[in-house]
């Protein structure tokens, strides 16, 4: 089964395996893990900050700099189809009791007059803006990288209005691995960051939230714990962090390539919309039209000549590239989404 469903599907390889197996360990909850310590420390110097704090899933990673960032009652800018807007269950209302001020981007990308109209006034009556999330990559939005002079400018209005930023950056390295631009010179406009190293770095578990801020990192450290996702021995786990960041990282733009590759392919499908320069890192979101069937059929019908993808709505479906991937599926899944989707 070639599986495109998402980079989150990789299995840990022999040398990880090893790593983990091996990993030397204590209770993190006491601050004790050598290998979590590691981790954190490895990651925090990594983005040119002070501090990491090592968590189950990237959805625990935003939802405490949102609950740490912000008072309930406030509201928080975010992309309309953000991780935090689509797929985190509502954390932010339910558990951070805060209101989510949706700004639709182009495939993800919020400009600065977006962002500036979406702050709310100062006065007694209006609710007070919190926090401005973005995402980068943009996982909807079709693995977009935010431009950095974009980023410049969104970081200049939310210091003139004393409003903090915290970057979703589950797929940072993929924009690294695109642009060569340091992780750092990202890292440097945002107040947190949260980083996935189970999405294409390859590990099976777990995120960090990286900050300069001690107070908020420590906030960070208790509601992780009231979210139950303080860990015990958990160098287990970030033993396979630190291989992924040792052993992944320089591998990324393969996905990438590999990506450009399916949307080409896929550009030669009449049924299919995609436009292949749109596809800038390791996720490829397409259109199909003019089908009897459903995207639920077609999927199904994917499925049993040997390819996974998902449907995100409508008519879209998305593909996303990642280490379990070589060239050779690339091809073999491009041939199975002609004669499929030619019908
Ligand atoms: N994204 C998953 C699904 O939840 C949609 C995927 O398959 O892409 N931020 C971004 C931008 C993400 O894409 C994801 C995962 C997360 C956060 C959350 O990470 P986890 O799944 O570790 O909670």
């Amino acid at each position: 089964m070639i599986d495109l469903r998402s980079d989150t599907v990789t299995k840990p390889t022999d040398g990880m395996r090893k790593a983990m197996a091996h990993a030397e360990v204590g209770d993190d909850v006491y601050g004790e893990d050598p290998t979590v310590n590691r981790l954190q420390d490895m990651v925090a110097a990594m983005l040119s900050k002070r501090y990491a704090l090592f968590v189950p899933s990237g959805t625990m990673a935003n939802q405490l700099a949102v609950r740490s960032h912000t008072q309930p009652g406030q509201e928080v800018i975010v992309e309309s189809a953000s991780h935090i807007v689509r797929y985190e269950q509502g954390a932010a209302g339910a558990l951070a009791g805060v209101q989510l001020h949706w700004v639709s981007g182009e495939r993800g990308i919020m400009t600065a007059d977006q962002v500036e109209g979406a702050i709310r006034p100062k006065d007694p009556y209006s609710i007070s803006t919190g926090l401005i999330c973005l995402e980068n990559t943009h996982n909807a939005g079709g693995g977009t990288i935010y431009p950095l002079s974009t980023i410049e400018k969104i970081r200049a209005i939310a210091t003139q209005h004393g409003i903090p930023m915290h970057l979703d950056g589950a797929r940072l390295m993929n924009a690294v691995a695109a642009t060569t631009i340091p992780p750092a010179s990202y890292a440097q406009h945002f107040e947190t960051v949260s980083m996935c190293l189970s999405k294409g770095l390859g590990a099976p578990v777990g995120s960090l939230l990286i900050s300069s801020d001690q107070q908020l990192i420590e906030r960070a450290r208790r509601f992780r714990r009231m979210y139950g996702g303080a860990m015990r021995q958990a160098g287990i786990l970030a033993a396979a962090g630190i291989y992924a960041l040792e052993h992944h990282v320089t591998r990324l733009p393969e996905d990438h390539i590999h990506a450009k590759r399916l949307a080409r392919i896929l550009q030669q499908i009449p049924s299919v919309r995609i436009a292949p320069h749109h596809v800038e890192t390791n996720i490829v979101i397409f259109e199909v039209t003019g089908q009897r069937r459903t995207p639920a059929e077609i999927v199904a019908a994917l499925k049993q000549e040997g390819v996974l993808i998902n449907a995100i709505g409508g008519l879209s479906y998305r593909a996303v590239t990642h280490l379990n991937i070589s060239a050779k599926e690339i091809e073999e899944a491009g041939a199975v989404f002609t004669r499929v989707l030619t019908h």
